[in-house]
């Protein structure tokens, strides 16, 4: 499935470029449309500030990763409709066994919808007590400038620009770095319906 070959973009991270050809790309699109009239995308808010987030969010997968007033944690139910998450797409877990070759499924696939100004601030994915497992990430849609830093909130960073259908997999020395989107380039793609860019990262969150 894993068309395009693999670059070293750091120490620990991974990316395919064009890895998903079109006709799997829209097929994943459609799938998550599908998925998402069970389970809508919402607004989740910060933690104590409770200030909306510009991305929308839902989950797929046994837990759903959240984030209220109370803090960031995984539920087994959507916030809104409390109905569990849809299933994760077959294709994301084969693609999680072909890109990571983790022994143990994925439990959670985040799915973020980024429109209009809608972009990530710098942060770590350190909510999952299965640290030794790779995060997958894939994106769907506009063209994203993704930032990439180190461990240290105030170390280094450099943008990758992040294209539909590029696997990127972040693990090892890389899996407590900092990284965010800074934007979303409009008018590079009319994949998702509605416009924007779709980003889906599968995580295991128990050992
Ligand atoms: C995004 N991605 O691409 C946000 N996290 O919209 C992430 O936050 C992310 O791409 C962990 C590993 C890979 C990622
Ligand atoms: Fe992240």
């Amino acid at each position: 499935m894993l068309r395009a070959s693999k670059l070293t973009v750091a120490d620990g991270v991974f990316l395919w470029p064009g890895a998903l050809d079109m006709k799997t790309q829209s097929d994943l699109v459609a799938e998550i449309f599908r998925k998402i009239e069970d389970a809508p995308f919402y607004r989740p808010v910060m933690p104590g500030s409770g200030k909306a987030f510009s991305v929308e969010e839902t989950n797929f997968g046994p837990l759903g990763w959240i984030s209220d007033r109370s803090g960031y944690r995984y539920e087994p139910a959507h916030p809104v409709t409390k109905r569990p998450w849809p299933s994760i797409p077959k294709l994301l877990l084969n693609l999680w066994d072909e890109a990571t070759g983790y022994a143990a499924p994925p439990e959670c696939c985040l799915v973020n919808l980024y429109r209009g100004p809608a972009k990530m601030g710098l942060h770590q994915d350190r909510d999952e007590a299965a640290l030794g497992a790779p995060v997958l990430s894939v994106s769907l849609g506009e063209e994203a400038v993704f930032r990439i830093g180190v461990t240290s909130r105030k170390g280094p960073t450099r943008s990758v620009k992040l294209a539909s259908g590029d696997v990127l997999t972040f693990g090892g020395p890389a899996r407590l770095a900092y990284h965010g989107i800074d934007r979303v380039v409009a008018g590079t793609s009319r994949l998702i319906p509605g416009g924007g860019r779709i980003n889906l990262t599968l995580r295991r969150i128990t050992s």
